[in-house]
């Protein structure tokens, strides 16, 4: 039986802890969409077609199975169903993640049926957030160890317009 998982998130930009947890998850599923989300709390530093590109970039050897989308507006559980998806991934590094993410886990299956999928973060990437990398990269710290090569290209391009 083929599974379809959506692995949703702003990722602005994505992180090692984000492709951490699509790997894994790429591993359970016959196929992972990667949907980039505008997240309307957040200010993001890239648009979603350009955190879409860092991303695709970034997962280039992690599966053959991974796709990726882009969510501008509408239900994230809509899009789900538009692409045949029976779950949805979600990373946890700490409990407050998952009181941040329990409700819209209930909320998501309440409106469709679609069940979340919680996956740990790698212990080694469990403080890692795409917030902090911005502000580390902003003040002119090393954040090698935090995001791809690509992605770090991309970050100190754009902080320093
Ligand atoms: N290790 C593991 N997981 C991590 C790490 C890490 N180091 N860092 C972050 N994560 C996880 C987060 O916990 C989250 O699960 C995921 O990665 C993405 O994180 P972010 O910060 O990039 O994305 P968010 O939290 O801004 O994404 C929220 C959504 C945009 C997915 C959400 O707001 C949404 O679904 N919006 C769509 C509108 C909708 O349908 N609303 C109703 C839902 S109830």
């Amino acid at each position: 039986m083929k599974t379809v998982a959506i692995y949703p998130g702003s990722f602005d930009p994505v992180t090692l802890g984000h492709l951490s947890v699509l790997k894994r998850a790429a591993g359970l599923f016959s196929e992972v969409v990667v949907v980039v989300v505008h997240n309307p709390s957040k200010d993001p530093l890239f648009s979603i077609a350009e955190r879409v590109a860092l991303f695709e970039a970034a997962a280039k050897d992690l599966g053959a199975n991974i796709r990726f989308s882009g969510l501008a507006e509408g239900l994230l559980v809509d899009h789900a169903k538009s692409l045949g998806a029976t779950a949805i991934i979600k990373g946890f590094r700490t409990t407050a993640d998952i009181e941040y993410e329990l409700p819209m886990a209930q909320v998501n299956r309440d409106l469709s049926a679609i069940e979340t999928v919680f996956v740990p973060a790698e212990p080694g990437y469990g403080y890692v957030s795409s917030s902090l990398v911005k502000e580390v990269v902003r003040l002119g710290g090393d954040a090698s160890g935090y995001v791809s090569e690509s992605v770090l290209t991309a970050l100190r391009e754009r902080l320093s317009q």
